[in-house]
């Protein structure tokens, strides 16, 4: 009797502990032998985790496949086969499951490889990483300003003088939904961001280094989102005036008022 107390006690835990180690019914475990060690796995989850981990988490699947094309310019063509440290594996098959296992990854339980080959999803279509040197080339591949620095390191990814999250115009957290002049390009990757034909690195129009703070007219929005600067009803693109100043600007040599 007591044996069989003991025994049904042993059951209850060992249920307790096979359904605490699932937290998505959704996601199943696998035993891939073609599943390694791979930092660049680890780099794009851990940059995944440093996005969601937040005490106000609310991202989305489409957050995530944002963040994954924002930073490393793919995304996964499932399914694929994650590997924990602890040397269990996952098999994600969208990129909700992603999301919950980013999502729950902690301190001492993370990703730290995956199986290849994998199919991805590029700019130019499909392609299959076949080991680490294809996986590190992809994302290093990844830089849409092409400084070198490719955009998972880069704080400042388009070049334009603007950070990477000063351009979260809404301001949810992901820089990579917000696109002033709704050309299908994201401010942060948009090196023109009202599309006014002045590059945002140029609507410097005080000269002080500093763009985000010019607003020629007050408006309270910067320049470099303002289709019309100086507010006179005419966009800036077809402005032969922009600075307001009164001199037309095809007839100036400072046409933006700054001095030189
Ligand atoms: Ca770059
Ligand atoms: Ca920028
Ligand atoms: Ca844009
Ligand atoms: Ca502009």
């Amino acid at each position: 009797m007591k044996n069989l107390r003991l025994f049904l006690i042993a059951l209850t835990m060992m249920n307790f502990v096979l359904i605490s180690c699932t937290k998505d019914e959704n996601t199943e475990t696998t035993d891939d032998e073609n599943a390694v060690v791979s930092e660049v796995a680890q780099t794009v989850t851990q940059d995944l985790y440093s996005r969601t981990a937040t005490t106000d988490y609310t991202e989305t699947a489409t957050d995530l496949e944002d963040y994954l094309n924002g930073d490393f310019c793919f995304t996964f063509n499932y399914p694929i086969t994650l590997l924990y440290n602890n040397g269990t594996q996952v098999v994600v098959n969208d990129d909700t499951q992603l999301l919950d296992v980013i999502s729950t990854m902690t301190a001492s339980l993370y990703i730290t490889g995956i199986s290849f080959p994998f199919d991805v999803n590029t700019a130019t279509g499909i392609q299959t990483i076949n080991n680490e040197t294809d996986f590190l080339n992809l994302i290093n591949s990844c830089d849409s300003d092409n400084d070198g620095n490719p955009n998972y390191t880069d704080d400042d990814d388009d070049n334009d003088g603007i950070n990477d999250n000063d351009e979260d115009v809404n301001g949810d957290g992901n820089e990579f939904n917000d696109d002033s002049d709704g050309d299908g390009i994201p401010n942060c990757l948009d090196e023109d961001d009202d599309n006014d034909g002045v590059p945002t690195s140029e609507e410097d129009n005080d000269h002080n280094g500093d763009v985000s703070d010019d607003d020629s007219d007050n408006d309270g929005t910067p320049d470099y989102l303002d289709t019309d600067s100086d507010n006179d009803g005419i966009d800036d693109a077809n402005d032969n005036d922009a600075d307001g100043d009164g001199e037309d600007d095809e007839q100036e040599d400072d046409n933006d008022n700054g001095g030189d």
